[in-house]
């Protein structure tokens, strides 16, 4: 399964709202990622900076380039908008991670 990993970046002041969203994530929502073929998705925080760190896996032939046309991830997205730094169509702005070390 390929992995992949990327940031995005919180707004000040929200660390606490932040995580309290995703723990009550939206079973539609978890639903389209997971039909999507995204497992293993976990998000980090670094309370310091307010950076994300996002880490998911990708089952073979997977649709994640699909979901910004999901009507729930645009509706997520317009969600969260207040709490990360985003794009002009609310998606939050990525930064993807190149892997220098692995171990298995
Ligand atoms: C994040 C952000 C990501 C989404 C996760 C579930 O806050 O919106 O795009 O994949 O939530």
């Amino acid at each position: 399964m390929e992995e992949v990993a990327f940031t995005m970046q919180l707004r000040p002041g929200v660390a606490v709202e932040y995580p309290r969203r995703h723990e009550e994530i939206w079973p539609e929502l978890s639903a389209v990622l997971q039909q999507a073929g995204i497992r293993d998705y976990s998000i980090f925080l670094d309370e310091a900076s307010g950076k994300l760190f996002a880490i998911q896996k990708r089952i073979p032939n997977h649709t994640a380039d699909e979901l910004p046309m999901q009507e729930v991830m645009q509706r997520w997205w317009a969600y969260m908008a207040d709490l990360m730094e985003t794009n002009p169509d609310n998606s939050p702005i990525v930064t993807p991670l190149r892997r220098v070390f692995h171990q298995s």
